[in-house]
């Protein structure tokens, strides 16, 4: 399979990886929209937000979890922080394995037009 996030998941690819479970990787996003911009995945390939299934919902959930455990551990989960998901083309989602962006350490604005 031709996706980029498992060639980092199968070490094909380097990323920077700040957290790793029996589930998820989290790395930093190589093109940062904030002081932190991590990238939450799981080990599971799931190409898009539609493709979840009942049998996911735990796994995204540890996904939201995960983010608000490294936004605590980087110490800016009291100022807060953003978390987003795009979902095809026209929310922006650019790689086929879902993922879950973690943004902070600035504030940020409203709607992300
Ligand atoms: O977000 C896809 C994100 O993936 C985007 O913010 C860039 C990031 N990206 C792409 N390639 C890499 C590598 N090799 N390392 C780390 N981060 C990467 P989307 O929501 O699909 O637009």
């Amino acid at each position: 399979m031709d996706c980029l996030f498992c060639k980092i998941l199968n070490n094909e690819i380097p990323a920077d990886i700040i957290y790793e479970d029996d589930r998820v990787i989290a790395f930093n996003d190589i093109n940062p929209q904030a002081p932190t911009h991590a990238l939450i995945i799981p080990r599971k390939h799931i190409a898009t937000l539609n493709e979840i299934n009942t049998e996911d919902c735990d796994l995204v959930g540890h996904m939201v979890m995960v983010a608000g455990k490294i936004a605590q551990q980087q110490g800016f989960d009291t100022d807060g922080y953003r978390t987003v998901f795009n979902c095809n083309s026209h929310g922006g989602q650019t790689v086929y394995h879902i993922h879950l962006h973690l943004l902070g350490g600035k504030p940020m604005g409203w709607p992300p037009y």
